[in-house]
C-alpha cells in the first residue's frame, strides 16, 4: 500500500516536470500601413526603416531614398514627412545597407526632444566604412531637426564588405546615456583582438565617454534592458548560431572564434575556428540552428496598459528577417529559456518597438509599418 502511494506521488512529480507551463499562443491582429518612402532602396534588397515612438504615439522612421532621412509619421492622419537627413550624399554609395540603423529617444517633452541616431557611412578615405552615432535636437513645434554633435565613430574604418553587419542598435538608458551595438562589418581581421578595435562589441555611450561592455558579437540587431534589469542582446550567427545573450560587463561572447553556426564558404571574410560550441567563451542563453536572422528585441508589456497581452505579458519578442516572423521567447527569472515559438507574420521585420499604449509596432523591408495587437 505504501509502495503504491509512493509510486503514485513519483508519477505526479514526473508529470509536473514534463509539462512545464507553456504559454498558449495568441492570435494576432496585424494592421499594415504603407510607409514606402521611408524604406531604403538602391543596390541590394530594400531595407525597412529604423523605428522609434514618442509617448504620444508620434512615430519616427529612419531611412528613405537617401538612407539618412528621419521622417515623422502621424498615426492619426497617416501623414509621413521628412524632418532632415544625416548622411551626406558623398558619404554613402547608392546601397540600401547604408541606412540609419536605429533611432533612440533620450528625452521628450510636448515641444522638444533629444535623440540619438546611428548609421554606417564612408570614412574620410571613402573606401572604408565606419558607424556613427549623432545626438539630435528636435523642435516638436516647428519640426526642426538639428545635429547637436557626434557621440561615437567606430574604429577602425574598414573596407566595404558586410555593411549589413553594422548592427548600430541603440537602447536609451536615461537622458544622457545609451547602450550601442557595433557589428563586425565583415572585417577580415576581426579575429585579431589587436586590430578589431570597436568592432563586434557593445558599449555604454554618453556625449563624452565610451565604456566597452562586451565583445565577440557578430551582428547584434536587438538590445534591451528588460523589466528585471537584464541587458539582453540578439545577434546573427553565420548559417545558424543566431543567439540570445545575457550581457555581463567584460565578457567575450566568442565571435569569430566559436559559434553554433557554420562558415558560408572557404572564401568568407573570416572562418570560425570552432563550430558547434561556445566552449571557453560566454555561452548564449539560447541559440537557433538553422538561422532565423534576428532583428529587434522587445519585451511584451505586463497587463497594465490598454492592451491585454494575456499569457504573453512580460515575454520577449524577437523580429526576424529570414523567417518573416516573430519569435516569442519565454525567459524565466533564472535566465532559462522555458520555451520559444516562431509566429509567422509574412514579412521581413526590420525594427520593432512597443508604443505607449502597449501595442507592438514593426517596420518591414516591404516598406510597411505593422501595428500588432493580440486578438483575445
Ligand atoms: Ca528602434
Amino acid at each position: 500500500m505504501n509502495r503504491t502511494i509512493a509510486a503514485l506521488s513519483a508519477l505526479a512529480i514526473s508529470v509536473t516536470l514534463i509539462a512545464p507551463a507553456q504559454a498558449a499562443d495568441l492570435k494576432l491582429n496585424i494592421e499594415s500601413i504603407a510607409v514606402t518612402s521611408a524604406a531604403t532602396g538602391g543596390s541590394g534588397s530594400t531595407r525597412g526603416p529604423a523605428l522609434t515612438i514618442f509617448d504620444n504615439g508620434q512615430v519616427l522612421l529612419g531611412g528613405g531614398k537617401s538612407g539618412g532621412t528621419i521622417f515623422t509619421f502621424d498615426q492619426t492622419t497617416r501623414s509621413l514627412k521628412p524632418l532632415g537627413s544625416l548622411i551626406a550624399k558623398a558619404d554613402r554609395p547608392n546601397d540600401s545597407r547604408f541606412a540609419i540603423t536605429d533611432i533612440a529617444i533620450l528625452s521628450q517633452s510636448p515641444t522638444s526632444a533629444r535623440l540619438l541616431a546611428s548609421y554606417p557611412r564612408l570614412g574620410k578615405s571613402k573606401g572604408c566604412v565606419e558607424v556613427v552615432v549623432d545626438e539630435l535636437a528636435l523642435d516638436r513645434t516647428t519640426n526642426k531637426l538639428t545635429r547637436v554633435g557626434t557621440w561615437f565613430t567606430s574604429k577602425p574604418c574598414v573596407p566595404i564588405s558586410a555593411v549589413q553587419h553594422a548592427a548600430g542598435r541603440l537602447f536609451a538608458i536615461d537622458e544622457t546615456s545609451a547602450y550601442l551595438t557595433i557589428g563586425d562589418l565583415g572585417y577580415p581581421e576581426i579575429n585579431s583582438r589587436a586590430k578589431r578595435g570597436d568592432l563586434g562589441k557593445t558599449f555604454r555611450i554618453t556625449k563624452s565617454k565610451t565604456t566597452e561592455i562586451s565583445q565577440g558579437h557578430r551582428n547584434a540587431q536587438g538590445i534591451l534592458i528588460d523589466d528585471k534589469g537584464r541587458l539582453l542582446l540578439t545577434e546573427h550567427g553565420p548559417r545558424g548560431g543566431d543567439e540570445l545573450n545575457l550581457i555581463t560587463q567584460g565578457r567575450d561572447y566568442g565571435w569569430p572564434f566559436v559559434t553554433f553556426g557554420e562558415p558560408y564558404s572557404a572564401g568568407d571574410y573570416v572562418i570560425p575556428e570552432k563550430t558547434g560550441t561556445t566552449a571557453g567563451y560566454q555561452a548564449p542563453l539560447y541559440y537557433w540552428v538553422p538561422s532565423v536572422a534576428p532583428t529587434a528585441l522587445v519585451q511584451v508589456p505586463r497587463n497594465t496598459s490598454s492592451v491585454n497581452w494575456g499569457s504573453w505579458a512580460g515575454q520577449l519578442l524577437m523580429g526576424t528577417l529570414r523567417e518573416e516572423s516573430l519569435v516569442r521567447i519565454n525567459l524565466d527569472a533564472n535566465n532559462k529559456v522555458r520555451d520559444t515559438k516562431i509566429i509567422p507574420v509574412g514579412q521581413r521585420l526590420r525594427d520593432m518597438e512597443i508604443d505607449g499604449r502597449g501595442r507592438l509596432l514593426a517596420t518591414t523591408d516591404n516598406g510597411d509599418l505593422l501595428v500588432i495587437t493580440p486578438r483575445l
